[in-house]
């Protein structure tokens, strides 16, 4: 999933049951990398328990609803446990050995289409020893699939880990609905050409009914693709291939907001931004403004040339340690992977040597945490963040944007966003947009977000709770399911 599925996104099961939709005839089976279950030890016993995440606890009440299942990976290796149900749904787990992890996950998703698909800010590794593996582990995900399907049902498959499942689920089970949905972006043509596997994955994708994207361009890429690479004819919303029509378009995803604003609104986490805010500014007459990023820990989001901004804008001058701090709160991830070690590395070396040139005993210029918070933990950052850095060099859409947005419900706070975030799209106006390559642009943003007045900050922050609330996570699922049921 673009990265973690069961990462995306917070949220409650306060939803399940009462979605509303109805996927049409037949049962709801998701198929993910990961199960939306994980498990942790209580009392010295090893028990399942819901992951978080936002996607998770969107499709879960559809699952129920429809009374299907999820197949998807634990997170352990070696054989899977027997299918069981937790809370009313049918919970299938994938077996995946430790060196089908190493070829298929951290090799072929993350190190091959991971940065192909993210417009090749690394070099994306071709080796055909990661492309088998990945072969095999989608089969074993078609079979898993097969063996809980029946005819009629609809099937949901996610993400770039599993592109190939809904062509050989097709072959196994003609008689099912499948849908896609890509989480990351869709390359354009003259990137995605690279793939020695393009045909294969192209003709794995248009197993679907439906393949859904974040953007209209990313559904654009991929029908371009077809036509040229995958021996698909048609538009780019509806392509012809081997006699079945696929149809193809953008369904932008979102954040559980009542959620969100429930958090956001509730006394210990308004106490909490109080207190985030007087702990950065001991001491001083004048409150230092904040400027937060909160970043899973990978080379797409642009952490690092965020921070030389920083730097380039305290060397600037106008704004000092002693009227702005920079906190950076990155969730580790991919750690096994060697370009996510060297970029920890870098981002670490960057904050020592910003804070050793400009930071002072008790003042730091710049915070970073490594680690995964509670939810509410992060939206009592965001509530007491002045200007929210949402700079990655590509993003499928990004949630954190949207998070922050409904955070600061009844406040003033400045976005920073990103032009090649999928969420730019809908946060065009109301944000500050940035090319988040160009250092000097991105300090001269920063500039003018610490120094904007109030009354602007509120009009812009008004523009983007509306762009927001026109969906929310639930809406995304319903619009994906009602159109692939259609
Ligand atoms: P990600 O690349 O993980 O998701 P994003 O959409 O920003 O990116 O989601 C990150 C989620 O992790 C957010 O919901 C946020 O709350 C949470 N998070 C971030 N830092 C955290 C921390 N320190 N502690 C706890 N939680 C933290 C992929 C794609 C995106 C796409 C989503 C959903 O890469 O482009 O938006 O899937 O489709």
């Amino acid at each position: 999933m673009g990265a973690e599925l069961v990462q995306a996104g917070r949220g409650t099961d306060s939803r399940i049951g009462g979605s509303g939709v109805k996927t049409g005839r037949g049962r709801l089976i998701v198929v993910a990398n990961r199960l939306p279950v994980h498990r942790v030890k209580r009392k010295g016993r090893s028990v399942w328990e819901t992951s978080p995440g936002g996607v998770v606890s969107a499709l879960r009440p559809l699952v129920t609803e429809a009374g299907g299942a999820w197949v998807g990976w634990s997170g352990t290796t070696g054989r899977a446990p027997a299918a069981f149900e937790f809370d009313t749904i049918q919970i299938r787990p994938v077996s995946v050995t430790a060196e089908q992890v190493e070829k298929y996950y951290g090799g072929f998703s993350n190190a091959t289409l991971w940065p192909l698909y993210h417009d090749c800010v690394r070099t994306p590794q071709f080796h055909r020893r990661w492309w088998w593996p990945y072969v095999d582990v989608n089969r074993q995900f078609a079979e898993a699939t097969a063996q809980e399907a029946r005819p009629g049902d609809t099937v949901w498959v996610h993400d770039y880990q599993l592109q190939l499942v809904p062509g050989m689920l097709r072959e196994l089970m003609p008689e099912v609905r499948i849908g896609f949905f890509m989480h990351i972006p869709f390359p354009p043509l003259e990137l995605f050409a690279q793939l020695p596997w393009r045909r294969e994955i192209l003709s794995g994708m248009m197993g679907s009914d439906l393949v859904g994207f974040q953007t209209p361009q990313g559904a654009k890429n991929f029908a371009a693709a077809c036509r040229r690479y995958g021996g698909a004819r048609g538009s780019d919303r509806e392509l012809e291939f081997r006699g079945r029509k696929v149809r193809v378009g953008p369904f932008s995803i979102s954040i559980d907001i009542e959620h969100t604003e429930s958090t956001a609104m509730s006394a210990p986490v308004q106490e909490r931004a109080e207190e985030l805010r007087r702990g950065v500014s001991p001491n001083l007459n004048g409150r230092r403004k904040i400027l937060l990023g909160v970043d899973r820990l990978d080379y797409t989001k642009g952490i690092e040339i965020r921070l030389r901004a920083f730097e380039e804008l305290l060397r600037r001058g106008v704004h000092t340690v002693d009227s702005c701090v920079m906190v950076q709160i990155a969730v580790p991830s991919r750690e096994t992977v060697g370009e996510y070690a060297e970029l920890r590395a870098y981002v670490e070396q960057l904050t020592g040597r910003i804070n050793g040139e400009y930071g002072e005993a008790g003042k730091a210029a710049v915070h970073y945490l490594r680690r995964n918070l509670d939810f509410e933990e992060l939206v009592a950052y965001y509530r007491a963040a002045d200007v929210m850095l949402v700079t990655p060099l590509r993003d499928g859409m990004n949630l954190v944007a949207k998070e922050y947005v409904i955070a600061k419900t009844d406040d003033v706070g400045t976005l920073v966003l990103s032009e090649f975030a999928g969420a730019a799209q809908e946060l065009g106006a109301g944000s500050l947009l940035v090319n988040p390559h160009d250092i000097d642009g991105l300090a001269a943003t920063m500039e003018v977000a610490l120094s904007m007045e109030p009354t602007e900050a509120r009009r812009r922050m008004g523009l983007l709770q509306r762009a927001v609330r026109k969906n929310d996570v639930y809406g995304w699922a319903d619009s994906f399911l009602g159109a692939l049921t259609s």
